[in-house]
Order: C-alpha cells, then structure tokens, then sequence
C-alpha cells in the first residue's frame, strides 16, 4: 500500500520524477519487545553544547563529534526528552536558533556487540528540525522534520572494534526556512544604530513557540539480520465477518517463511495465515468502536507475526506483534461513517507542550490528558499542528480515541512555500507520516496542514498532488487540510474529502460582540456547504480566558467570556449537526506556549485547562456538552453508564 497504486503513478509520475522525489526505503515499526527483539532506551542525562559562535558552525569547524564533547569545552547536563529551551536560567538558550549538540556514551549488552546474527538499530523519536548522527564519530544519518522518528542499523559499527561503550553525538538546527516544514524565515536587522552585528531573528506563522531538542526517546533495539521490516494492515466487513488484509515486508533474505496469527483480546487464536500477503477472517468480530459508541470500545485483536528464514548462519526467526483494531471509516455528502455508523466527533485540538520540558515527551502528562479527555465526554483530537508521539496514538488506541493526524504543514503562507522544492518535502512528510501512523485504527483522518494560503495561486497544484499522493499512499482513509481561506477563494478545498473550517467570531474581529457569532457562523456552514456538500468540521474555535479573571457581564479574557462564545457557538452547531456538521473540535485542550507578543498573555490561553491541566469554567460547559452528546447519539443509555462508573474514574 505504502508504494503507491499504478493508477496514482501514472498521475503523479511526471510531478514526482520531476520532483526527484524517491519512495521512502524500509518500514518504521515502533520498536517492541520480543523473544527476539531487546531495547534499550536512553532516556536520562545527555551532554549538552549549543554552539553561540557567530556563524553557528564552530561544531563543525572544530569536529565536536571527534572526541567525547566535554573535550571541546564546557557542556550542560540535559535531559531527554525533552525540549532545551525552558530547564535553564539562560534566556539566550531559550530562544537559541542554530545548532546544538547532544551527546550520550552508553555500554552495550556483551551478545549484542558480538554477535553477528544480531542488528543493532538506533531510533530517534523525534528531533527538532534538523538533525544529523554520528556514532563513535561516524556520521550515520541526516533528517529533516522535527515530529517523525528515524533509525539507521548500527550494527556494523559497534560490531568491530574491541569496544563495548558507544558514543552518540546528535547536533540538531532548530532553523526554518520557507521550505521547511513549519516554514519560517530568518530576518537579519542590519540598521547598526538599532541592533549589533549580525543580529537576526527567526519569525515563524504559526501560533506556538518553536521549542527544540530531542523531544521524543532516543534508543536502540535489536532484531536478528534477517528481520520483519515492516507490517501494513488494512481492515473490513463482510456482514459480521472482519477482514484483516496483511502485507509483511521482510528485509535480510529472499528466503524466509511468515506465519501469522490473529489473538483476540483474551489471547484465543481467531484466525490464522501463512505467506508475507494475505487475508484473515475473523467471524463474529469485535469491531474497533470509538470511545461512548459501544460498550466494549476500543476492542483491540494481536498481530502475531513470525518470520523464520535460512541464513548463511542458520536459521533465523523474528517476532513481532502489532495491535489491531477491526473498523471502517467511509465519508458520505453529509456524514463521517465509523463501521457504518454516522460519527460526530466531540472533540478538543491539542499541542505537545508543558511546563519546563517544552514539547518533550512525558507518560504523567500524557496520562492526565487522556483521564481529562474521558472526563470531559471526548472521543476525538487533531493532532495539532503536527504528527504526535507514537505513545499518544497508541493510548488513542487503546481509549477509543479518535484522531484527525496532522502534518507540521502549518503556518504555509508564502507563495515559496507553495514551490515544487517545498512540495516535495511536503510529500516526503506524508509518505513517513504514513509509514509510522497508518496501522493505527484511532487514526481516520490525515490533515495535511493547517490554514495555509489556499488562496494563492499555487495553491491548487500544491494541494491537488498533495492529496492524491496522500491517498495512493493510503486509500482507506480520507483527506483534509483545515482552511481558514474565504469559501470562494480556496483552490485546495475542492480536492478534499471532509471540510475542516477554523473561525474566530468575535475573536479576532467584532471583539465583544457575541450577538453576531451565531449569524456569521451559519452562513460560514450554509456557504461552505451549498459550494461544496461535503461533511463539514468545526476544526477551531475558542477565546483566550486567564485563569480566575471574572467578568460578569462577560468582557474578553474573562472565564465567562470563553464561556458565552462557547455556548453561541454551541446553538449553530447543534442546528447544522442534524444536517452536514460532523464534528467540533474546541481551541484548545490546554493553555500552551508562544512567543511573545502583545497579545499573548504568557502564551495562547485559549485552553478550556490550564497549562497545569486545571479546568477553567469553560470546561465544565464541554462537560456537559460531551456527555449530552454521548448520550444523545450512543448505543443505549445504560451502557454509558456503566462504564462511566465502571471505570472508576468518573460519574456523568
Ligand atoms: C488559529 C491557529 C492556531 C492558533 C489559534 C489562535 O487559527 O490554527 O494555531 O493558536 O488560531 O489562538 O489564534
């Protein structure tokens, strides 16, 4: 699936030959234990430089990577994950642009420096933006793109020498230009009466603060030589039987053997196949339903797989399992079908961001957000306004959580950044978006960017190829990007599946003025709508609320005013529900950071919680909301209920 069909080809082939665009080689499966897969992650205290020397490169003039970092000059104590902008005292480290070096020395297991058979991979989870990898001073690997992981087989490496330790130096630029993705420029201000040599500044289009570093774990894991590369799984219906299409890559050999077993969640064997391609039937099965949907949401089958192959050292197997969830996802005219079944996604827009460690990833937190999701009657998020940790789509998974994914094609204003050199990227991005996310049945929707200048010529190509590469890629789900363009003016909306709106009444223009929100936001549906009849999303809406700021009656900023626009909203959507409005996702979950600006308050507190996860009064209104909804549109009312109770975590 993940190379595409001939017919998408014969479309796109000129643009991507022109391109010089190369399919991604080799799969990105999270890497789990098995009875023959170890890991190893390095999670904890690295070393840590960021290179102030006027021209950024001093790392690179002085081969920093050479010699354990601490040879060069003095070095910092970081953590990872996490982002290096907030856990100093040093305002010019919080906002450095340019590179930083990070490094680790570790100690690997005796068997996996000596023995042969044995591949050693080092993972990165997320480095932001650009990074480039050197192991006891090799350079391994160079990435581009701050939120998607990438591995290089280091096996070699630390199989041939007498050392036991390892080294890994990771230097990462947090730089943007107009053909990254987010873009941003670099603006140096020359006037010497006004700032000192070579001042610049880093400006960027999009609404959170460009927090860097290695967000997300770095580890290592093991599989032998001859290994499953990559699983793709794709899932239907035939009346109650479930359909679970397979496709296994192996990489190592030409000689191997794949069986696979599907286990329900008590561990039964369901069905079972042989063969790197094929079909499993599931009679009676368990469908994968969204949280509140069903009383058993979430059910999740196992993906036994196992390769034995023949090598020139013996035999050789692999283990690998793969949750999967057994659902379909189609679009009509006016509705959005999960398993058949008309969804309306009562949903919140999120970012990866939290006090001290920035965008570094953190279980407690995540924790919080999905027990605060559940608590609030949600069933849905957009991963905002990038591709999230992998752990966050398994919860996803595993909750019942449905998931618009997003690419970090956000703030795409420029007309650079609609060129074949910016397309590109962009297409690359979605290709490894898809390879990590696409398995994922929480997943039902990518997004390709957020309120980029669909307006301006280019536009229309950009996003028409866009698409249609997005779909070749993966046909089983649909596509969108979320527009905040006039309805008459988007060139790209006419190539998308679902249309995801943005708007601010009484935000960003009429402030104050409550009494218009419900007038401009029907005709906002009722035009999108006539121009294209597809099932529409309120994919933003919100106002800024300061924590303990009362205002009755309510002025902007207040508690009471997030909360009145909110509910005038609430009025429209729930009119154009009944008829082509398929979901509402609030801005946002939680108060997140920016950068400084006269209008934000120590960052965007659009969040109906707090940075610290605490519930402003509007979150108590989506309470509510939510859980009218649920009860509105679920199987049966007890069954809610129940499991409201049964969960222990809370009542309705
Ligand atoms: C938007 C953007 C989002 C901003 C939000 C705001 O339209 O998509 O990134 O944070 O508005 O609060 O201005």
């Amino acid at each position: 699936m993940l190379r595409g069909s001939a017919g998408a080809w014969a479309v796109l082939g000129p643009l991507l030959w022109g391109c010089g665009l190369s399919l991604l080689q080799g799969g990105m499966l999270y890497p789990r234990e098995s009875r023959s897969r170890e890991r190893k992650e390095l999670d904890g205290l690295w070393s840590f430089r960021a290179d102030f020397s006027d021209n950024r490169r001093q790392g690179f003039e002085q081969q920093w990577y050479r010699a354990p970092l601490r040879e060069s000059g003095p070095t910092l104590d970081m953590p990872v994950p996490s982002s290096f902008n907030d856990v100093g005292q040093d305002g010019q480290l919080r906002s450095f642009v340019g590179w930083v070096w990070y490094e680790r020395e570790i100690t690997l297991p005796q068997r996996w420096t000596e023995d042969l058979g044995t591949r050693v991979v080092l993972r990165i989870g997320s480095a932001h933006y650009y990074a480039i990898v050197w192991v006891n001073g090799v350079h391994v690997l160079e990435h581009e793109g701050g939120h998607l992981p990438f591995e290089a087989d280091i096996s070699k490496l630390v199989q041939s020498g007498p050392l036991s330790s390892c080294r890994i130096t990771i230097a990462i630029n947090n730089t943007l230009s107009p053909h990254t993705l987010p873009p941003g420029t670099i603006l140096y201000k020359t006037d010497p009466s006004m700032y000192p040599k070579g001042y610049f500044v880093q400006n960027t289009k999009f609404d959170f603060f460009n927090y860097a570093g290695l967000h997300r774990s770095v580890l290592l894991y093991t599989t032998p030589t001859t290994y499953i590369d990559d699983i793709t799984v794709t899932t239907d219906m035939d009346q109650d039987i479930g359909l679970v299409n397979y496709q296994i890559i192996v990489q190592g050999s030409d000689h191997f053997q794949v069986d696979v077993s599907l286990l329900d969640e008590e561990g039964k064997v369901m069905a079972k196949g042989a063969g790197a391609e094929g079909q499993l039937q599931v009679p009676s099965a368990h469908l994968w339903w969204p949280y509140l949907m069903h009383e058993h949401p979430a059910y999740l089958y196992s993906l036994e797989v196992k390769l034995t192959a023949q090598t020139a050292v013996g035999p050789v197997s692999d283990f690998y399992t793969l949750p999967v969830g057994i659902r379909t996802v189609a679009v009509t005219k006016s509705q959005f079908l999960i398993n058949g079944k008309p969804f309306y996604f009562r949903g919140v827009n999120k970012h990866e961001d939290a006090d001290i460690r920035g965008k570094g990833f953190d279980w407690p937190l995540l924790v919080k957000d999905f027990n605060l999701l559940r608590w609030l009657g949600a069933n849905a998020f957009r991963t905002s306004h990038y591709p999230y940790a992998e752990e966050v789509l398994q919860l996803c998974d595993r909750y019942g959580i449905v998931v618009i994914d997003e690419s970090p094609g956000v703030g795409i204003v420029l007309v650079e950044s609609f060129s074949n050199v910016s397309l590109q990227h962009h297409l690359e991005v979605m290709e490894e978006m898809i390879r990590r996310d696409k398995n994922h049945p929480a997943v039902v929707m990518w997004s390709l960017a957020n309120e980029p200048a669909s307006f301006l010529k280019p536009a229309g190509y950009y996003f028409k190829t866009l698409i249609a590469h997005t779909k070749a890629l993966d046909p089983s789900r649909p596509v969108t990007f979320v527009t905040n363009t006039n309805y008459e003016a988007d060139l790209g909306a006419p190539y998308v599946d679902v249309i995801c709106v943005n708007s601010y009444y009484s935000w960003y223009h009429d402030y104050g003025h409550m009494e218009v929100i419900q007038l401009q936001l029907a005709t906002q549906f009722e035009n999108w709508y006539k121009a294209y009849q597809k099932p529409m999303i309120q994919s933003e809406y919100g106002a800024d609320a300061i924590e303990g700021f009362h205002e009755d009656p309510p002025l902007m900023f207040s508690e009471e005013y997030q909360k009145g626009l909110l509910q005038q909203y609430h009025v429209v959507l729930d009119q154009k529900r009944k008829e082509y409005v398929v979901g509402e996702l609030i801005w946002n979950f939680a108060d997140f950071m920016t950068n400084q600006s006269p209008v934000r308050m120590i960052g965007n507190r659009k969040g109906i919680f707090t940075r610290q996860r605490q519930p402003k009064s509007a979150a108590f209104l989506l309470r509510e909301r939510y859980w009218k909804l649920a009860n509105e549109t679920r199987y049966q009312r007890s069954a809610v209920t129940s499991q409201c109770v049964g969960s222990g975590l809370f009542t309705v």
